[in-house]
């Protein structure tokens, strides 16, 4: 399950949160295809509640699950289809967020105080009764005999028993180990693979018990073998956030796929910061810090939907501007792991729905605009840090240093530079005086365009040039608070 079921050449996976599935079908074809993005990952596809909060709807209604009919905020099943399809003809994969850990949270009920879901279905969410027939659970899909209560701060450190089988934040908990449960998450599963997915982030599986899990997965098909190829097993990224100091850890799950490094981001942010070295990061990778387990284990990212709206967020976030562009340059240009770049709306509010046209519209998600530039118009309310151009270059670089490894690494103080072998160079500058020094970059002889701040435009250079000898040397300068990036996919004189 670790397998990101990618195209060789496309090394990047962005998250679309919230995004519609007409606006990701354009996206594969208009964009993604075209700046080595390998994967995108979805907002959950299943029928979930609908609210009404301050004259607004939440974005985490996504979180509670009513059923698994593919109706959702971001589209109907047809949608859903017909993005899978297109993405995958132009070679982007599509993995979904799946929740398996609960339905919706204990009280909510169909009609209920203006409670609906996007499909209609009834259910009853009532502590006791806890039935949803268009699945169909009722209460003895549940772990109430197990456990009958919120989990607690407290039982993070000290019970995985408890996280695993208390209700998160009050959602009503399904119990992995039933068979008639299991037998439901699993044809969940096996129809989006039919759809032609190439896996999924489970949603919470930190509440979740690795035992039940890899049964489920076990049940699981073959991906399509028209799309993927003979005998391809889905891809499979955990979420399970492990910053040490827990009873669960994010080595329970290393058997059943990748699970989310939040301590890669935890690491490139305090850099980006100002708080650590940018030298440290050079041993990045395995072993580094506690939870930075192989290569194939981590799905790596600076920030995710949850930790970009904690009040001060430990991580870099698209408000940090500059510090945020060089983390997630960073993330794209150094070797550990498969990548995910966040793609935002903005907001203000921790709740804060993605762009909608309101109460009136039943608060329908509205397209993304563009400029010419190539960049999402902010007043559309999408963010599409994946767009920037600083970060589709880089989704770019990494492409093109796909299955290389880092080398010729340079350290000083809160500096580091580093080739990927024969196809790539990144040096990142944390000081504010200039570095001026003849590096090796490993490229064949030519001239190249830096990619950090520039493009390679119809074969003109935006930016800085470098050229790089018959030795793969280059006397390259880097201003200070600065990156130079250079690659085979910004060579100017073309290979
Ligand atoms: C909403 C309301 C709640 C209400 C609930 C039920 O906000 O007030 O009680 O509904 O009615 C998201 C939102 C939640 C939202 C939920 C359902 O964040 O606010 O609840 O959707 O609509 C833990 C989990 C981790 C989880 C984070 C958020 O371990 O799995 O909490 N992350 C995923 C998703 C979230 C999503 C859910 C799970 C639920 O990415 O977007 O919630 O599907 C330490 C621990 C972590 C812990 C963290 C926060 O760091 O190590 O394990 O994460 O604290 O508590
Ligand atoms: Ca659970």
């Amino acid at each position: 399950y670790d397998r990101t079921n990618t195209l060789s050449s496309r090394q990047t996976m962005v998250h679309l949160f919230e995004w519609k599935w007409t606006d990701i079908a354009n996206e594969c074809e208009n964009f993604l295809q075209n700046y080595g993005y390998g994967a995108v990952q979805i907002s959950p596809p299943m029928e979930h509640i609908t609210i009404n909060q301050n004259n607004d709807m939440p974005w985490w209604v996504r979180y509670q699950p009513v059923s698994y009919k593919l109706d959702s905020r971001s589209g109907t099943e047809a949608e859903l289809q017909d993005m899978i399809n297109r993405c995958n003809k132009v070679g982007v994969r599509v993995v979904v967020d799946a929740v398996m850990n609960h339905m919706v949270g204990v009280g909510e009920r169909q009609g209920a105080d203006g409670v609906g879901s996007t499909a209609n279905s009834a259910f009853d969410g009532t502590d006791g009764v806890e039935t949803f027939p268009s699945v169909p659970y009722a209460a003895p899909s549940f772990n109430d005999q197990r456990c009958h209560r919120d989990i607690q701060d407290s039982d993070y450190q000290n019970s995985a028993e408890n996280v695993r089988n208390c209700r998160l934040v009050g959602l009503l908990d399904l119990d992995q180990g039933n068979q008639a449960v299991r037998t439901s998450l699993a044809g969940y599963l096996n129809k989006l693979i039919d759809m032609g997915v190439a896996g999924f982030r489970f949603d919470a599986s930190k509440h979740m018990w690795p035992g039940d899990l890899m049964p489920i997965l076990n049940m699981t098909k073959n991906l399509r073998s028209d799309i993927f190829g003979a005998n391809v097993r889905p891809f499979a990224v955990h979420e399970v956030i492990d910053r040490g100091g827990e009873a669960v850890t994010c080595g329970d799950y290393l058997n059943i796929g990748r699970y989310t490094n939040f301590n890669f981001g935890a690491a490139v942010s305090n850099a980006a910061k100002g708080y650590a070295n940018w030298q440290s990061l050079s041993h990045l990778g395995p072993g580094y810090s506690y939870g930075n387990y192989e290569d194939h284990d981590v799905l790596n990212f600076i920030d995710n939907h949850d930790n970009q709206r904690d009040d001060n967020p430990y991580v870099v976030t698209y408000k940090n501007g500059d510090q945020y562009r060089m983390a997630v340059a960073f993330m794209l240009a150094w070797s550990y792991g498969y990548p995910r770049v966040m793609s935002s709306f903005y907001f203000n509010d921790h709740n804060q729905g993605p762009p909608n046209n309101g109460a009136g519209s039943g608060f329908a998600t509205r397209s993304p605009t563009f400029n010419p530039d190539l960049t999402c118009n902010s007043d559309s309310g999408w963010v599409c840090e994946h767009r920037w151009p600083t970060i589709r270059q880089m989704s770019l670089f990494r492409s093109v240093s796909s299955g290389r490894a880092a080398a010729e690494v340079v350290t000083q103080s809160n500096r580091i530079a580093f080739a990927r072998e024969s196809a790539a160079f990144f040096a990142l500058n944390g000081q504010s005086g200039d570095w001026t020094q003849t590096f090796q970059t490993t490229l064949p002889p030519g001239e190249y365009c830096d990619q950090y701040n520039g493009a390679l435009d119809n074969n003109q250079c935006t930016s800085l040039k470098v050229s790089v000898g018959f030795d793969g040397k280059a006397v390259i300068t880097i201003k200070g608070n600065q990156v130079v990036a250079v690659s085979q996919a910004s060579r100017v004189d073309g290979p």
